[in-house]
């Protein structure tokens, strides 16, 4: 059986310039903008590290553009590896997409490949490679798309969290297939199922949930398979965090990207009252909080109206079932800044649905019947790190799931292990119908996060023929296998 590394590297042999996009008899005229891969530095805990990265050429992470204008992009792989790159959240057509394998042949090196596509929907999107595991070595950026939900006066403020570890990706990888799931060092966490109390030591409470038997013997933790050595706000600790100057009592529009490779958190805002607007870029009815969970790969648009006054604002993220923290700081005014441990003072919870169940879309689905639902139990053991969609794991033999263009699909995910899995589909957005069995208008976005034992169920219209990859967004999960296609014309 040709595992999924070995078919994606054996699609790199393919031309050095793939051009994916004709012209356009409406494409502006401008030129595209370049966005190059490539290998960088940064420093972590006092030390140097090898990544990638994602930049324009005047150094811009990213892409930050307008609803309304084209997708028009060219860009170069300037490492030493095949490479591709995902614009996750966009519907481009399906060639677009950036799946290896999937949607086109990664890039090799030195080549380029041109991008093409109308934006129609504006909101908080990112960039991440989906080329083996250089997601791990922080080849991600935001992607930002301006609407009329931007105001005037209102100061833009992004922070993407990722997790880093100095050993390679797949070394990790390695450790986790032959320990279990238990890289040495091993960690905390607990596999409480949802909704789970925060514990004050953040020690694994030890109990396990009836019916958890799947993911090995009892007292295996089920949170944070990997240890890392940082967690990161943009590209840096809390040690020498980024501090963005704001202004005494204005107003800050944060925007929060979980660009982590396996890492879920819970954003805390200390006495800041947030205004949660957009989940994963799309509009849902306002809440306020002060704390917010983000699995990973989701975003979180929120609002802060700032006291007035000299201040410093940390705005932080709490890993899950951990104290660990990262964060960035908002400075009003010339406050004094104070150092903030890497290490918050309680620990935060396993993420749980309560959110989930309360956000309602602002511009929800038409309300229709579903002509067609597939299931997709999540299935996998963390012996030998086994991940899987109905119990097999993804080839590209593995048939795609039917479905016929304009038909209501729902997608029914119910998580057979103690794990949670935070769930992608590509190409289209989807919205939140049913958490166990309770209907409900709950959010649109385009990852929704299926904890242990739980059944959630997306739906979305067939908008947009072509072959779209789902699966699960921890990226050793994805590389193990819980992936899959769906296909239509
Ligand atoms: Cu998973």
């Amino acid at each position: 059986m040709l595992s999924r590394r070995a078919f994606l590297v054996s699609a790199a042999a393919a031309s050095a310039v793939t051009t994916f996009a004709r012209a356009q008899p409406n494409a502006d005229n401008a030129p595209p903008t370049v966005l190059r891969i490539e290998r960088r530095s940064i420093e972590v805990n006092g030390k140097p590290a090898s990544v990638l990265g994602v930049r324009q050429p005047d150094g811009t992470f990213g892409i930050r553009t307008e609803v309304g204008k084209r997708f028009r992009v060219r860009l170069e792989n300037r490492i030493e590896e095949p490479s591709l790159i995902h614009w996750h959240g966009l519907t481009p057509p399906w060639q677009q997409d950036g799946v290896p394998g999937v949607s086109a042949p990664p890039i090799p090196a030195g080549g380029s490949a041109d991008y093409d596509f109308p934006l129609h929907f504006g909101g908080t999107f990112w960039m991440h490679s989906h080329q083996g595991l250089q997601e791990q070595l922080l080849l991600a950026a935001p992607l930002i798309i301006r609407d009329q939900r931007d105001r005037p006066g209102e100061q833009e403020v992004i922070m993407m969290l990722a997790d880093f570890s100095f050993t390679p990706p797949d070394q990790i990888f390695a450790e986790l297939k032959k320990g279990g799931g238990m890289p040495p060092g091993a960690m905390m966490g607990s596999s409480l199922p949802a909704p789970a109390p925060a514990n004050p030591k953040g020690k694994a409470n030890g109990t396990m949930a009836p019916g958890m038997a799947m993911g090995g013997a009892a007292g295996k933790p089920d949170l944070n398979d990997v240890t890392y050595d940082a967690f990161l706000a943009n590209d840096r600790t809390l040690g020498d965090p980024e501090v963005v100057k704001v202004e005494p009592g204005g107003r800050v529009l944060l925007r929060i990207i979980n660009a982590s490779s396996m890492s879920a958190f819970h954003v805390d805002l200390g006495t800041l009252d947030g205004e949660l607007i957009a989940v994963d870029g799309f509009p849902v009815a306002p809440l306020v909080a002060r704390r917010f969970p983000i699995a990973v790969a989701q975003r979180l648009d929120i609002r802060l109206a700032l006291p007035r006054g000299a201040a410093a604002h940390p705005v932080l993220a709490v890993l899950e079932g951990d104290n660990k923290q990262t964060g960035i700081i908002l400075r009003a005014a010339d406050a004094p800044i104070s150092r903030i441990l890497d290490t918050a003072s309680t620990a935060s919870p396993a993420l749980t649905l309560d959110l989930e169940s309360r956000l309602r879309a602002a511009s929800p689905l038409k309300p229709r019947k579903a002509d067609r639902t597939h299931t997709l139990n999540l299935t996998g053991t963390m012996a030998g790190y086994m991940w899987s969609i109905n119990n097999v794991p993804w080839t590209k033999d593995v048939p795609s799931l039917a479905i016929a263009k304009g038909e209501r699909v729902e997608l029914i995910f119910v998580n057979q292990t103690p794990m949670s899995h935070p769930m992608h589909l590509h190409g289209h957005e989807f919205q939140v119908v049913e958490i166990d069995g309770k209907r409900f208008a709950g959010a649109v976005r385009d990852t929704v996060l299926v904890p242990p034992r739980r059944r959630v169920v997306v739906a979305f219209d067939a908008n947009n023929p072509g072959l779209w990859a789902i699966h699960c967004h921890l990226l050793y999960h994805l590389d193990a296998g819980m992936f899959t296609t769906l296909r239509y014309v």
